[in-house]
């Protein structure tokens, strides 16, 4: 049953007993009043003006710097439902848990009501969500990333509809932190975190655990996917949805400044994070981004590696555990210029180079996407943008080539149920394991992934011209451990050859794990790649595959009779070929 706005919002009241209750208006007005109290009370501090207009620097608890995937649950009233890609507890005692963390959690503190939409306004595909918070950070982060105020409580009136989320920073302390989802209700209650994926509740919680739980009664997909569009030489531009693992570039692509713009080819971004794919009523798939913010990563941000990122960042923006430079300006490792003395570390601490990295590895930019210099001119269109590529990226050192396109629908959902990343020496301390990734969606799937294929599955049925779907690997090395493919706005070449067999062209052999271009369909034109690094990058290795499928079909076991039998097939079907 629908829950009503109001009523919610007085049980939250009375729950947690917050001194005084503000209603947001999404108003620049009301973005200077959060930003000043949080300037006042230091948990803002204020960027260079000059060089940074309108930039602020907020530093986190250091327990509290990432999302919190173990602390992280998926509540359906069948545990299987859930699947064993999720955390479960029975819903109602996350309930009951949850009731007694929030009980009076808000004494002495504002409790922000922040009505939002996720999407363009006018969108039918956009959706209301209503975040409830004692935290000014996640009001004033909500306000950038989302659209906050009379265009929620408007679409709320036609809709009747929103999804509900609870947020504290309670105290903090990691032992009562708990982030819950009750997909069957569409709730979120999320406590003791102030970090983005945990507390900023329209973007992983809502608009995709919550949102694929949704998409899949109502007959759409909730994905971790970047929108671009790529315009040719006729100024003709199409559309793709890209999946990555986390951490893998999505932001960088959506972002690429082409390497062929002379021959006419450039990139617009539409989002760098979250897809929300509908089919038209011509049984066109059409996608929206339902953010209006981009939350990156910073380190490894640069003019060199991505300006328009750099640009986009340099007004309006709040940064998250970044370094500080004396000029008062942000930094970071890969920021392009060397550390300058007196650098404070994300901490507030003098940084002596000790080996300690000065930003956090995770800290964030949170900024407006309409500053974006390549923003789509459709990024905002209520009916979204036609997809005619659908793209599942791997981060892979070897086996996985540059670029193949799946023989079908089919093949290309085994694709994504099968991509991966290979885990860093930083994250884990052992290099080389590779981490499968479904569609990039394991941390965010919200409910069982052996459903989520099958769904995928028949989605493919109802669009009257599927896009085509693909597989890249920018990370592939050569023997020595040197990439293969020099990657960033060379990426655009791969683009180029995925657009060109969109429209009919474009070479290819057919091999046994898919359709892979022939070297000279590459557009290598004005690059610096050996021939025979562009054949080793494209090329596809029959006992490395072997090995891979022996691995695939153990990751697959773990769905047990979930598996959808056209997946099986599909494995099998590999596995005799090899
Ligand atoms: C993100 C993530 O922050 O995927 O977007 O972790
Ligand atoms: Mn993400």
């Amino acid at each position: 049953m629908q829950m009503e706005m109001k009523p919610w919002v007085q049980q939250c009241t009375e729950l947690t007993k917050p001194e005084r209750v503000y209603w947001c208006d999404g108003s620049e007005g009301e973005y200077n009043q959060l930003i000043n109290t949080m300037l006042k009370d230091g948990t803002l501090l204020q960027l260079n003006a000059t060089t940074y207009p309108n930039c602020y620097l907020h530093r986190s608890n250091p327990n509290d710097v990432a999302r919190a995937e173990q602390l992280t649950f998926v509540c359906t009233s069948s545990k299987d439902d859930a699947g064993r890609n999720n955390n479960w507890m029975a819903p109602d005692d996350a309930k009951e848990k949850m009731k007694e963390l929030f009980r009076d959690c808000m004494r002495g503190r504002t409790m922000f009501v922040i009505p939002y939409v996720m999407g363009p306004a006018g969108s039918p595909y956009s959706k209301v969500g209503v975040e409830i918070t004692d935290s000014a950070y996640v009001a004033a982060s909500m306000h950038i990333m989302t659209r906050v105020g009379s265009v929620a409580l408007d679409q709320y009136q036609r809709d009747g509809e929103f999804v509900p989320g609870l947020h504290s920073l309670g105290d903090l302390s990691p032992e009562r932190r708990l982030i819950v989802h009750v997909p069957e209700e569409k709730l979120i209650w999320s406590f003791g975190s102030g970090y983005g994926g945990n507390a900023l509740l329209g973007k992983k919680c809502f608009a995709l655990r919550i949102a694929s739980h949704m998409a899949r009664r109502e007959g759409w997909l909730a994905e971790h996917m970047l929108i671009l569009g790529l315009e040719n030489p006729s100024g003709n531009v199409t559309y793709m949805a890209v999946a990555f693992p986390s951490a893998s570039g999505k932001t960088n692509l959506a972002m690429m400044v082409s390497s062929l713009s002379n021959e006419g080819y450039k990139i617009w971004t539409v989002g760098d994070d979250i897809a929300w794919l509908n089919i038209d009523a011509e049984g066109q798939l059409r996608a929206i981004n339902p953010e209006a913010g981009f939350f990156g990563v910073a380190p490894g941000t640069s003019h060199e590696t991505n300006p328009v990122a750099m640009h986009t960042m340099e007004k309006n923006s709040i940064f998250t555990n970044v370094a500080l430079t004396p000029a008062n300006e942000p930094w970071w490792e890969g920021f392009g210029t060397p550390p300058p003395a007196g650098l404070l570390d994300w901490q507030g601490t003098r940084w002596n180079n000790d080996g300690k990295t000065a930003a956090h590895p995770n800290s964030r930019f949170t900024s407006p996407a309409r500053q974006c210099p390549i923003i789509s001119p459709h990024w905002e269109d209520p009916q979204g943008v036609p997809i005619s590529a659908i793209v599942f990226g791997s981060r892979r050192s070897d086996t996985i080539p540059l670029v193949s396109q799946s023989f079908d629908w089919n093949h290309g959902v085994f694709l994504g149920a099968s991509m991966g990343a290979e885990t860093t020496a930083a994250a884990t301390g052992t290099v080389g394991i590779v981490r499968r990734d479904p569609m990039a969606m394991l941390p965010f799937c919200g409910y069982n992934m052996g459903d989520y294929f099958g769904y995928w599955l028949s989605f493919g049925k109802r669009l009257k011209k599927p896009p085509l779907i693909f597989r890249v690997n920018w990370f592939r090395k050569d023997r020595n451990g040197k990439f293969l493919w020099p990657g960033y706005g060379e990426n655009i070449r791969v683009l180029k050859w995925i657009l060109d067999r969109v429209r009919g062209r474009g070479n290819a052999v057919k091999t046994t794990i898919g359709y892979i271009p022939t070297t000279d369909s590459i557009d290598t034109s004005g690059m610096n790649l050996a021939s025979s690094a562009l054949l080793e990058v494209l090329s596809y290795d029959r006992s490395g595959w072997k090995k891979e499928v022996d691995e695939i079909v153990k990751f697959f076991s773990q769905f047990d009779t979930r598996l959808p039998v056209a997946l099986q097939e599909e494995v099998a079907s590999l596995k005799s070929q090899l």
